[in-house]
């Protein structure tokens, strides 16, 4: 379809109903039946709309720390073979959840699995073993990851690990478990040496003005440090550009400055300087 025109078009308040994880909340097909009420048509869009409706197993005892295994599993085949589906018939998927456990039928189902994504304040790459909740929201990644070889968990039979660690990308982490980072450490462990350039205009222009071409709603200082520190963290950073920092284009000292300032932040995060508050371990 054409690329949507958005300029001028009247924004929607938005009344979608919470996110229902599978198995609870309101009745089969209420979620879905609101979503659709609610929703305003996009002219751009031909939508074509399912229904997914999932059972509740009986007596579905807790796998170690993994809490209604079967009915999750069983929910997240049906939503792979929709996913499946949908993909076969050229289209894209939007799926609407449900917690996110759901990501691993809905990412199993879409295979390609070209690299994923996972914005999230979490990691969810607990085991069965390793969770403390039991929730499986808090554990789709290590279900999906060919290296964490979760397997005999009743309910997911059907399920062969897709992704490998080198396929995904963390994004807004800042809620992860000591396990996690054990998990995190072994497994993402990738081998090979990082480049970042860093272009700073990817901030938020009043952080950098003295640059040639700012583009509003950029990354936030912070959001922009925790990228570098991170990176740093991983032990790989093996070389960084900081780019378009041009003095010359500061209207005023006070912007040539903050400029300055802001990538020399950006710089000393990469090469290890950690935040007053931030973790102490070495992940
Ligand atoms: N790490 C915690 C756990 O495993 C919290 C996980 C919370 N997960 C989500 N999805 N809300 O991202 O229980
Ligand atoms: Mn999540
Ligand atoms: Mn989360
Ligand atoms: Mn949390």
């Amino acid at each position: 379809p054409a690329p949507p025109m958005l300029a001028g078009a009247p924004l929607q308040r938005s009344t979608l109903p919470l996110p229902v994880p599978p198995g609870v909340g309101p009745a089969p097909g209420e979620h879905e039946r609101l979503l659709f009420r609610h929703s305003m048509p996009a002219p751009w869009c031909d939508v074509k709309d399912r229904e997914l409706k999932f059972d509740i197993i009986p007596n579905d005892h807790p796998y170690h720390n993994a809490k209604n295994p079967r009915t999750v599993g069983r929910a997240n085949e049906k939503l792979a073979s929709a996913v499946e589906e949908v993909k076969k018939d050229g289209r894209t998927c939007l799926v609407v959840g449900g917690d996110h456990s759901l990501a691993i039928g809905s990412i199993s189902g879409h295979a390609k699995t070209e690299p994923v994504i996972w914005f999230d304040a979490h990691a969810d790459i607990n085991t069965p073993l390793t969770s403390l909740s039991g929730n499986m929201h808090g554990q789709p990644v290590a279900f999906l990851l060919k290296e964490l070889k979760v397997s005999g968990v009743p309910g997911f039979e059907w399920l062969k690990p897709c992704l490998s660690a080198e396929d995904i990308v963390y994004i807004g982490l800042r809620d992860v478990d000591d396990a996690e980072h054990s998990l995190m450490e072994d497994t993402f462990k990738a081998s090979k040496p990082i480049h970042l350039s860093f272009d700073v205009d990817g901030l938020d222009p009043p952080l950098t003005p003295a640059t040639g071409t700012p583009v509003p709603g950029g990354v936030t200082l912070r959001e922009g440090i925790y990228v570098a520190e991170q990176l740093y963290k991983t032990g790989l950073l093996s070389a960084v550009d900081t780019v378009e920092i041009n003095p010359r284009l500061g209207k005023t000292q006070e912007e040539v400055d903050s400029t300055v300032n802001t990538a020399v932040s950006i710089i000393l995060s990469g090469f290890g300087k950690a935040r007053e508050g931030s973790h102490s371990c070495s992940y």
